[in-house]
């Protein structure tokens, strides 16, 4: 028979893998047009069933209202090297047609107090299935590979001590994403050299492949 789960679960599956390919399909676009390419690496999730229903009952959300309630049950993550990147990821993601944005979270110009800075966007997707049309929410994570970095090891440190982190790693962590925070800024400041240097290595990289 198969499990309730799995059958909610379905159309979340098929929106992440869709969504993978055509958010991986930007990047391929920009690298064909050799044009610095915003999106770094994209990657994507359906939230694990205990997640799910650990969150559900943190919100108080009835497990019938999960497909109204819980925007990210489907998951991506878009990965940028600069800043900069992620308000031209935004943008392209507002101009797309084939979903909705239906809001959008800045946690990049209001960190969170834990230190967490990530763009979040969630959207409608409308997933095409052999009973018909279903919009369901996903929610799409803009961050730099510094913000990436730190949300990454704080998300681990989280899982083992449940949120109630000792004082110690507690500052650590604060000035992990402070470190973080400078080192996007640094970047930025030589943005330019780098595309210029990443240019010529792609360049240089087809070459000795024509060869
Ligand atoms: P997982 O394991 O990533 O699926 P809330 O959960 O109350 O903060 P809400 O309304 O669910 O907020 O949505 P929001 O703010 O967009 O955050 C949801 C997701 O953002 C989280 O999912 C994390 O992926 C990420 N996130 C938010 N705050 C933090 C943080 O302080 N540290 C890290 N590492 N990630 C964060 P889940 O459900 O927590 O888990």
């Amino acid at each position: 028979m198969i499990n309730q789960w799995e059958l909610f679960l379905a159309p979340y599956k098929q929106a992440v893998d869709e969504l993978k390919i055509k958010l991986k399909g930007m990047r391929a676009q920009f690298e064909r047009q050799q044009d610095h390419s915003p999106i770094e690496f994209v990657t994507g999730r359906v939230k694990p069933i205990a997640s799910i229903l650990d969150k559900a009952q943190q919100k108080n959300i009835p497990l019938d209202k999960l497909a109204e309630e819980m925007q990210d049950i489907a998951g991506l993550r878009m990965m940028c090297q600069f800043v900069d990147d992620i308000q031209q990821v935004v943008e392209l993601l507002r101009k797309r047609n084939d979903f909705k944005v239906i809001e959008e979270r800045n946690y990049i110009s209001h960190k969170k107090p834990s230190g967490y800075r990530s763009y979040h966007v969630v959207i409608e997707y409308p997933v095409q299935t052999i009973q018909g049309e279903r919009k369901i929410l996903a929610e799409i994570q803009i961050r730099t590979l510094a913000m990436n970095f730190w949300a990454t090891i704080e998300h681990s440190l989280n899982y083992k001590y449940k949120g109630e982190f000792p004082e110690e790693i507690n500052m650590r962590l604060q000035r992990a994403a402070e470190a973080a925070f400078r080192l996007d800024e640094e970047m930025s400041q030589i943005k330019e050299e780098i595309q210029e240097a990443q240019v010529y290595f792609t360049k240089n990289k087809e070459a000795t492949k024509k060869m």
